[in-house]
């Protein structure tokens, strides 16, 4: 009964002579409050979902990064197979879901791997799979909500954010890696990272951070989270923060080690161990913190009210002109 929502035993006492004289009920209270507890409850039912792709070339760390993130076995490392499967001719995109259960709440968690992109000697257009997966959710959803019986919950398939590998260079963006986010970052919300940032020293980390942050704004690459969203000033000044830390330097690992007595995720080299989740080792938790624990709600809000909301208004225009006899060519300009 304790943590009950509606209590529904009677507030009033008997009457009293003495409670007759001064009422002990607040009737001024309406009950507003409970509807967060409403929620929650509904919330935990439900569980939650979260789509979250990763893109870069074979051997970045993706598969580590998202089993780092997740302490878990949720995404199969690259396997050591033939040279064929290491490095695959065309860009495959794989989805693995895993149920994943923490204090009594469930969750969903959807990595999509695009192993191999970016690998081969010619990689123009080689986001274009990509970006149909990515179209090709946002159609799926669609189909289910213009059905006329449909589903209480639709499927979500969307892929609700991109977590862009870049390679450790130190120097600058690929062009490879501009046109990938320039393109993608209009339809679905692109993180940035530098992928195994234990091979960069301090300086050269910074020197890198700084020069990607600058080709982004020249590229005009707006990257989650994106500036015009903010919803209010406190809004604005924690996402300040998070742009001014973009791309994070992440370092992964799957293994844990044993520091000082303590066990954690690391990286054990003859120098010492990198601590994944350290943030004076490397940025991977405000990576994390990012994705689950302060802006999960809002990556799916902006999935779901700006992405695909902009999909859907493209696709609906189509069909309304292909039926009033307009010409097909005028209106696929939504083939970015
Ligand atoms: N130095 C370093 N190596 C890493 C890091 N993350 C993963 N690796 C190693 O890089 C190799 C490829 O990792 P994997 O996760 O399979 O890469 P994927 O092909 O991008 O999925 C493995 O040997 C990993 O142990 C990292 O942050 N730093
Ligand atoms: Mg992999």
């Amino acid at each position: 009964m304790s943590d009950s929502v509606v209590d529904l035993r009677p507030v009033k006492p008997a009457p009293s002579p003495a409670s007759m004289e001064k009422p002990s009920v607040d009737f001024s209270y309406v009950g507003i409050d409970a509807i967060l507890e409403q929620m929650r409850r509904k919330a935990m039912k439900q569980g939650f979902e979260l789509n979250i792709m990763v893109v870069g070339q074979s051997g970045l760390g993706k598969s580590t990064l998202m089993n780092t993130l997740f302490k878990s076995k949720v995404s199969r490392r690259t396997g050591l197979g033939s040279a064929d499967e290491r490095i695959p001719k065309t860009v495959e995109i794989k989805s693995i879901s895993h149920e994943i259960e923490e204090k009594g709440v469930r969750m969903k968690l959807t990595v999509i791997d695009t192993p191999g992109f970016g690998d081969h000697i010619n990689n123009e257009n080689c986001w274009q799979p990509i970006m149909r997966f990515i179209n090709e959710q946002y159609e799926q959803y669609l189909q289910e909500e213009i059905n006329i019986n449909r589903k209480t919950r639709i499927p979500d398939s969307r892929v609700h954010c991109c977590i862009y590998f870049i390679p450790p260079t130190g120097h600058s963006l690929r062009p490879l890696d501009v046109e990938f986010m320039r393109r993608l970052s209009k339809v679905v919300n692109i993180v940035p990272v530098i992928a195994k940032a234990d091979t960069l020293t301090l300086e050269e980390r910074d020197f890198f951070k700084n020069k990607i942050r600058e080709e982004l704004q020249a590229n005009d690459i707006d990257v989650y989270p994106q500036k015009e969203f903010d919803e209010d000033a406190e809004d604005r000044a924690i996402n300040e923060r998070i742009r001014g830390m973009v791309p994070f330097a992440v370092v992964g690992s799957d293994q844990e080690c044993q520091v000082n007595g303590r066990r954690l995720l690391g990286r054990k080299t003859k120098w010492g161990t990198i601590e994944v989740e350290n943030i004076a080792h490397c940025e991977f938790a405000y990576l994390r913190d990012l994705l689950i624990r302060s802006h999960m709600q809002n990556i799916k809000d902006i999935t779901s009210s700006i992405h695909y909301e902009g999909y859907r208004v493209r696709r609906l225009n189509e069909c309304n002109a292909q039926t009033n006899g307009f010409d097909e060519q005028d209106v696929t300009s939504h083939e970015l």
